[in-house]
Parts: structure tokens; sequence; C-alpha cells
């Protein structure tokens, strides 16, 4: 098991496209559980390999208040999505930061598990969130791209020059 480094706004390869996973080995369940093991320590509700700088279609999340309820999801789709909810969400790759998003409130997803089954989830709520959110960084896109340049150009100079200053220490 290992940490991996955290990508933090506005590091560019947070805007990398992710590609399909097509190779389901001991590589993968690997990074899985290095995944979890980060999000977990962060602490976080969700990670996406975009995150750590892999970038690969999966996610892993867990948005139980015991944290006993671990989630992977790998070439996530949505297949449906229904109603509109707003929710403040945070990012653990724009750290101190959060902002209220609309999304859908319920959604229904085909995604495969580490052996490459199919499975299908249908969630609302913060779980539904936290999935559209996960699956936005699997698209190069963030929480922060939602709000207006204005705020979003504010938050990218407080953390350029956060991350300086603790180059500097
Ligand atoms: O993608 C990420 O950076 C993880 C992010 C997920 C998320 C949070 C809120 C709404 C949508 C998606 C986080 O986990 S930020 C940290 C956070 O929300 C949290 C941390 C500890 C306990 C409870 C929540
Ligand atoms: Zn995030």
């Amino acid at each position: 098991m290992a940490l991996l480094n955290i990508l933090h706004f506005p590091d560019p390869r947070l805007r990398t496209i992710a590609e399909a996973v097509t190779n389901f080995d001991e590589d993968l369940k690997t990074l899985v559980s290095d995944m979890f093991e980060t999000m977990y320590e962060a602490p976080g509700i969700g990670l996406a390999a975009t995150q750590v700088d892999v970038h690969k279609r999966l996610l892993v999340m867990d948005v139980s208040e015991d944290k006993n309820d671990p989630k992977v999801l790998i070439n996530p789709e949505i297949l449906e999505a229904e109603g509109e909810e707003e929710m403040d969400e945070g990012c653990l790759s724009v750290p101190g930061y959060y902002e209220t998003v609309r999304r859908a409130d319920k959604i229904r997803i085909r995604a495969q598990d580490v052996n490459g089954d199919f499975f299908e989830i249908k969630t609302d709520g913060l779980e539904a969130v936290c999935i559209q959110h996960e699956m936005d960084h699997l698209q190069g896109k963030l929480f922060v791209d939602y709000i207006s340049s204005l705020k979003r150009d504010r938050i990218r100079k407080k953390l350029e020059k956060l991350k300086k200053q603790g180059q500097r220490a």
C-alpha cells in the first residue's frame, strides 16, 4: 500500500482526458488499493485516478459515515440522469475551497469492477453528486469550472501563492 501524491489546481495534468481501462490485472488492483488509502487519509469521500496523475477511467469513493462502504467504478458511464440538486462541493485538488454546484439528483450508472465485470448502480443525493464530480475529473473538468472566472482566478492565485510558499519553506 502507498500514499499517492494528489495534484492541485491549476496543475495542467488535471485537464487530461482519461483513457478506458483495458487491463484488469494486478497493477490495477494495486492502484485501486493505493487510491483508497490516499482518499481515506486525505480525508475525502471520492478520488479519481486523474487526481493522482494516472489517466485511466477509474474512481474510488466511500460516502458512508463510518467509512465502511468502499466502491470502485471503472470505465463508468451515465445511463440516465434526472432532477436537479444544488450541493456544496469540495475537492482534494482544490484544498480549502467549497462552492455550490448544480448537478443531476438521480443517476443510473454502468461501470466495471476490478475483475472487469459490469454492474449498474442507481443512486441519488451525495453519492450521485460524488460520482458526477469524480467523472468530471476523468474528463479533465473541475468543480471550479462551474463558478465565475473571477472566483476561479482568485482561487488559482491563492493556491499558486501557497505552492510557492511551500517550495520556499
Ligand atoms: O474528488 C475529490 O477531490 C474528492 C471530493 C469529493 C466530493 C466532495 C463533496 C462533493 C462532491 C465530491 C472530497 O472528498 S472533498 C472532501 C470532503 O468532501 C469530505 C472530507 C471529509 C469528510 C467528509 C467530506
Ligand atoms: Zn475533486
